[in-house]
């Protein structure tokens, strides 16, 4: 049995002042694997109050000493790579492949945020005027499960490099993770309340950081529901805000594409970290001409994917992370049943040998209508809506017919022409010809996938005020 019963205050691991104690419960067995005892409002500002107070040195600090910080943190946690990726695994049932892809790319965020301050100029001359860029303050980093330490590492990297200090609310399903990477932040040798963490629920430490007037500025990753009661809440003290939140992201297979190349890579991106991915690339807008020929390539590729434990190298899809979220995808698929899309592999039936755990079938959908649900709501599982479209012109259209705008995918043996395509759709993140990753491009949505950018100049931005100074 794990017991998660400290927090990070002010460089130490305290006894929470919190009393409530939640179940941690395994995904892939459903049983009862540990406790945690969570924080609380007097927790939250604790941590507060000791960022407040680390902010008035840190704030001051060269960044030589912070690009210091940073490349300690990078070997601690490059040394820790494999702690990170098991403790993903086993908390939340995040495949082996996609948990260790994670965990490297922290390393990576480190490396690229080292290189974005080793080079970025924070008192430009605009026009007459020289301008400080200053760090924004204390940060309040609220971050959902389902990357969990990713998200911290991205978050967290910026901060340092900005000269904030932050207290960091993981998700209430995170906080294993958040004890390794807490180890790991603490093991950097940072000065003390620079960073802290604290376990909790969402209306609880959550709500704190947000009204908190010590806070000045919210960084969240996280469903559009919360993101909007956040960005309510930090206008009472005017905080800034980022945030990075859900997707439907759009993948156009042009008709000049080599579907035997661009289906296979549909699928991963689609059923990404068992589906549970912002980026996921959960609609495939084909050529209608195409249809059958997608179909019969898509069935065949899932026919072969491994549904299973999350431990295994060969597994594709592992549980969902909780039993609520499992029923919640379970759901979306008796939706798209009633809506009339035609099942084409998969369904609401467990998967055979995988009764215990929060499993599901990798499911299809063909012939889908854009305005189904299947296809304008985030579901968050293995669950891929291929939509045919008439012309290159439909294609953008049902692309960019979504309330999101995250990511997007364009394949075409034609770069040109998929820049050209890429260049007309509302998202954040284009994708030519597959997944790719860019620490140092911006990432961030258009519309209700949120506001502000991470990664490299135009996420240390986010962490910055400017003042011009005027002579
Ligand atoms: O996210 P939540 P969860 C979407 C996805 C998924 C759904 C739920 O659709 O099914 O969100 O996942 C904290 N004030 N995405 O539960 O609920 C909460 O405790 C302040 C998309 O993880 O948004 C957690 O720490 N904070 C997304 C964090 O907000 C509050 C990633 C995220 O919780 C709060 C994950 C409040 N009132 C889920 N209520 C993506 N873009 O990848 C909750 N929280």
């Amino acid at each position: 049995m794990k017991t998660i019963d400290k927090i990070y205050i002010n460089g130490e691991f305290v006894t929470p002042h919190g009393k409530q104690v939640l179940d941690i419960i395994s995904p892939t067995t459903n049983q009862k694997t540990g406790e945690v005892t969570l924080g609380d409002e007097v927790d939250t500002q604790n941590a507060v109050a000791a960022a407040k107070d680390a902010l008035k040195l840190f704030s001051k600090t060269t960044k030589e000493e912070r690009i210091a910080y940073l490349e300690k943190l990078r070997s601690v946690i490059s040394r820790r790579e494999k702690d990170l990726t098991d403790i993903m695994v086993e908390e939340y049932g995040g495949v082996f492949q996609f948990s260790s892809m994670v965990a490297r790319f922290a390393v990576d965020d480190i490396n690229a945020m080292i290189d974005t301050l080793k080079n970025f100029d924070f008192e430009p001359t605009t026009g007459k005027s020289k301008v400080h860029l200053q760090p924004v303050g204390v940060v309040g980093i609220i971050i959902p499960w389902n990357m969990s330490n990713g998200f911290i590492v991205t978050k967290l990297s910026t901060a340092i490099a900005a000269g904030c200090t932050a207290v960091v609310k993981p998700s209430e399903m995170s906080t294993q993770q958040t004890q390794v990477i807490a180890e790991c932040f603490h093991e950097a040798g940072l000065p003390k309340g620079v960073v802290n963490f604290v376990n909790g629920l969402g209306d609880v430490v959550g709500a704190e950081l947000t009204r908190n007037p010590d806070i000045s500025k919210i960084a969240f990753t996280g469903s559009t529901g919360v993101g909007k009661i956040i960005a309510k809440g930090a206008v009472d003290t005017m905080k800034r805000v980022t945030l990075e939140l859900g997707g439907k992201s759009p993948n156009i297979i042009l008709d000049d594409a080599n579907l035997e190349e661009a289906i296979p890579t549909a699928i991963i991106a689609a059923f990404l970290n068992s589906g549970q991915a912002c980026a996921a690339a959960t609609r495939l807008i084909v050529p209608e001409s195409k249809l059958d020929e997608v179909n019969i390539i898509a069935k065949a590729v899932v026919e072969k994917l491994k549904v299973g434990d999350p431990k295994d190298s060969d597994t594709t899809i592992g549980p969902m992370v909780s039993k609520k979220q499992y029923e919640r995808v379970l759901d979306y698929i008796k939706i798209g049943q009633e809506e009339g899309a035609t099942l084409l592999i998969g369904g609401t039936d467990k998967p055979e040998g995988l009764e215990d755990g929060n499993f599901v079938k990798a499911t299809i959908f063909t012939n889908v209508k854009n305005n189904m649900r299947i296809a304008q709501e985030e579901i968050f599982g293995p669950v891929l809506s291929i939509i045919p479209y008439k012309d290159e012109q439909d294609a953008i259209t049902i692309a960019n017919d979504t309330a999101y705008g995250l990511c997007a995918y364009v394949s075409s043996a034609d770069k040109e022409r998929a820049y050209r395509v890429a260049s007309q759709i509302d998202a954040g993140r284009v994708c030519i010809n597959g997944l790719s990753h860019d620490s140092k491009a911006p990432f961030g949505g258009f519309k209700q996938s949120g506001i502000g950018r991470e990664y490299g100049v135009f996420g240390l931005e986010e962490y910055l005020e400017a003042k011009a100074i005027l002579e």
